[in-house]
């Protein structure tokens, strides 16, 4: 390519990242994004090796990554529609700004911010690439503009969220505050904490954003068939809530990843919701539905019978759930991978047939839940005194629902020797454990596994998350 045509798409990029800046900025004024429309877009038909990929790739800043690449794919786009015969420029533009509407109204977080953002962009990339700047100057001025209106953009939603995030605080507390108890360990340096702080939780789900969801307004509808219908409000269900430890673990956590956490859960029985409901005898399915359009279905029979004890989960660690973890409200059943555990954001409960097919499930996930390979992660791998070879090796360890009955460490793939445990908070909850390993002098791999209470032994052989959940041990490497 001659340096002129280099020069004439790099000028082309910058006017699209100028449009997109714009788009993004006008959408934010009205309370929505151009770019989240089409990431949401990206996550709900991507195939499921290109998601799989992904999350592999970009760890828990998913959400960040797919972001960043929306808005690198359109400035690319820019480039390639300055390209193109000029004859051809105006219908791709338009095609373009359409395409970003239709992502923007799709399904149920459809936002007419986000279209009328799609369609300002694409009318400001038409007239930018009429007269695309020649010398670097009016190039890098688009560039910089660009970039400041996605900064303000950004700086408008961080406002609505914190606002969010007031209005979630003065629901008040969710839970009794009462200390929880200690396990022996106190605090290792590196070690989790027994309990998981809502700021340093795994998010996992399909949004760019968490959406905002109104507590004075909403409502949990238990609909479909039962014999009678319920709307209960937040202070409805905070009557009947009791609490509960449990670790939740994404069926994307990988060896000694971190989409995992323990917290405190306060939520109302599934058992007493259908006790109230009554489901008809055509029920054999619990549908959890939410706002983001995501549902998760669930066998009634195991949760009816209290056999697979599920909530009703309204608050975390003391407080209502955060905007990011599902406030109001969120199905929970300790011991099934998040993806199958039930909704966050919940609208609804609906007792159906087996009919419905789930958001993963059309994607090839397996229809029936999941329930968690037990794991044990290293959190410390770390010289105990210096100068000897004595190690501290902790982490924590679950097998939830049934809990862990041990954790055993191994160097250089050698014999398997226990590790102390600190005291089970419950059996569903992660628990900690550590040992001091001593090690002759040179680099060591050390792995850990756990066992299950009912004598499961972590699953050794390591396993893509795809289609039925990670395994391996997790190793660490140190220098003695
Ligand atoms: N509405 C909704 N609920 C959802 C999801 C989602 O995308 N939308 N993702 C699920 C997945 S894959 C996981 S691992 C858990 C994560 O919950 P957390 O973000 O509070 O850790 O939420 C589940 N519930
Ligand atoms: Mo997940």
């Amino acid at each position: 390519m001659s340096v002129n045509g280099k020069r004439r798409l790099l000028s082309a990029a910058a006017v699209g990242l100028g449009a997109l800046g714009a788009g993004e900025l006008i959408a934010a004024a009205r309370g929505g994004s151009v770019i989240d429309g089409v990431g949401r877009l990206a996550a709900d038909t991507a195939p499921v090796p290109v998601v799989e990929a992904t999350v592999a790739m970009s760890g828990r800043h998913d959400k960040e990554v797919t972001r960043a690449g929306v808005a690198v794919g359109a400035i690319a786009a820019t480039a390639g529609i300055a390209a193109l015969p000029e004859r051809l420029r105006g219908p791709a533009v338009a095609a373009f700004g359409a395409g970003a509407a239709a992502a923007a109204l799709r399904g149920s977080t459809r936002s007419t911010a986000g279209a009328f953002g799609g369609v300002a962009a694409a009318g400001i990339l038409r007239a930018g690439l009429r007269r695309t700047p020649t010398g670097l100057g009016g190039g890098l001025l688009w560039a910089a503009t660009g970039v400041g209106m996605l900064a303000a953009a950004e700086t408008l939603v961080r406002r609505e969220d914190r606002l969010h995030e007031e209005r979630v605080r003065r629901v008040g507390p969710m839970g009794s505050h009462t200390p929880v108890p200690e396990d022996g360990f106190g605090t290792e340096p590196g070690l989790s904490p027994l309990i998981t702080k809502a700021g340093r939780f795994y998010v996992a789900d399909v949004n760019s954003r968490p959406p905002r969801i109104d507590p004075n307004q909403w409502r949990l509808s238990i609909s479909g068939k039962v014999a009678h219908p319920l709307r209960l409000s937040l202070s409805d269900l905070a009557d009947r809530a009791v609490e509960f430890d449990a670790v939740m673990v994404c069926v994307h956590n990988t060896a000694g990843s971190g989409r995992a956490g323990n917290a405190r859960w306060l939520g109302v029985p599934l058992t007493e919701l259908f006790d109230h409901a009554v489901p008809e005898s055509g029920a054999t399915r619990l549908i959890t539905r939410a706002v983001d359009g995501y549902t998760i279905s669930l066998p009634l029979a195991p949760l009816r019978s209290g056999e697979w004890p599920g909530y009703l989960v309204i608050g975390m660690n003391g407080e209502p759930l955060a905007p990011e973890h599902g406030f109001p409200a969120r199905v929970f059943v300790p011991g099934l991978y998040g993806q199958y555990t039930g909704a966050k954001w919940l609208t609804g409960l609906e007792l159906a047939d087996e009919t419905h097919v789930d958001y993963w499930v059309k994607r090839g996930w397996p229809r029936e839940p999941m329930w968690i390979n037990p794991h044990a992660r290293i959190d410390v791998a770390s010289c105990a005194s210096s100068g000897s070879g004595k190690f501290t090796i902790a982490g924590v360890a679950w097998a939830p629902p049934q809990g862990v009955s041990a954790v055993e460490i191994r160097v250089d793939e050698t014999d398997w020797t226990p590790v102390e445990l600190g005291s089970e908070l419950a059996p569903a909850a992660w628990r900690r454990w550590r040992t001091i390993a001593d090690l002759p002098p040179g680099p060591h791999t050390i792995q850990a596994r756990v066992t299950s209470r009912s004598g499961e032994v972590q699953e050794g052989t390591p396993r893509p998350p795809f289609p039925h959940g990670p395994s391996g041990f997790h190793a660490v490497t140190v220098t003695a």
